[in-house]
């Protein structure tokens, strides 16, 4: 049987780099139904049944950009095996935001840990037990550009593809808005599975249009809707959709701190 597996993350995180590493000369490179955004699909060298998707670069699963609609209708409506999700270590606490989305959607997922060449360089080290425990999923750290750690990362996600392994990641939001988020559950069910169910909920509580289309509510329920979220939004003195990022980035803060030791050299790409 063979399995899709989809490398995902931030702009310039090296997905490219890694996907040519993966899958060598056997590519084929369209668009996107509809839209003329690249499509990059590849077979895994040495391993013809698995085949790599390389997604567009985004930095969260928000609908506002061709590229955010184009990864999340894949994530959603394609549903890979499993995810690659390339973070860019010269940069982890910004690439770790698309990554609690990611872990929402209950798709078995590997964090690749991209860049580490020059993250040694920097002399900034990672604890990687403490990023599983917190994400709730394997970690790897690579140097798409050297080569190294990619086959892996590809490696452990096909094996969480065989058995089915979703993550489990620690990260809830306040009492409050999972409350809520228990509460919009019956309301998403039509449109959600088990699995995405959580990203669905999480969807609806930021009033994500495109979700609501797919969730075509009737009045009564549209008000139900209206009621749950209003009522945090109220009490938290915030707009839903800044709740749930700033709860986000608190969590990336909280796992950062733990999980960081720096160096302080501060190099990037550009460097
Ligand atoms: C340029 N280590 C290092 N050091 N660089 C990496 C690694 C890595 O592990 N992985 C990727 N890069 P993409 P997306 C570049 O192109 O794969 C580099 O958007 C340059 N180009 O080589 O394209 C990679 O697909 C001139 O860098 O990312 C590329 O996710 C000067 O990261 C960039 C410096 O990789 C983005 C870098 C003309």
């Amino acid at each position: 049987m063979g399995f899709k597996i989809a490398l995902a993350g931030n702009p310039n995180c090296g997905k490219t780099t890694m996907f040519n590493d993966l899958t060598g000369s056997s590519q084929y490179v369209g668009n996107w139904p509809g839209v003329t955004v690249e499509k990059k699909e590849g077979k895994l060298k040495g391993q013809r049944d698995v085949i790599i998707t390389d997604l567009p670069g985004i930095y969260s699963l928000s609908p506002y950009t061709l590229e955010e609609v184009v990864t999340r209708d894949y994530l959603i409506k394609e549903r890979p095996d499993a995810i690659v999700n390339l973070v860019d270590g010269t940069n982890l606490e910004r690439n770790l935001y698309l990554t609690t989305q990611l872990l929402e959607l209950g798709i078995p997922m590997v964090i690749a840990v991209n860049m580490m060449d020059l993250v040694r360089k920097n002399g900034d080290k990672f604890d990687l037990r403490k990023l599983k425990e917190a994400f709730g999923c394997e970690v790897v750290e690579t140097s798409a550009l050297k080569g190294t750690g990619c086959k892996e990362a590809v490696n452990l996600a096909v094996e969480l593809a065989k058995r089915g392994q979703k993550a489990k990641p620690s990260h809830g939001f306040s009492r409050e808005v999972e409350a809520a988020l228990d509460q919009l559950g019956h309301l998403v069910s039509g449109a959600a599975s088990a699995d995405n169910r959580r990203w669905f909920e999480v969807k609806a509580f930021e009033r994500d249009e495109k979700v609501m289309e797919t969730l075509s509510l009737k009045a009564s329920q549209l008000k139900e809707m209206e009621t749950i979220i209003a009522r945090v939004e109220e009490s938290m003195e915030d707009d839903a959709e800044s709740i749930i990022t700033n709860e986000r980035y608190d969590y990336i803060t909280q796992v950062a701190e733990r999980a960081i030791k720096r160096g302080n050299k501060g190099l990037t790409t550009s460097d």
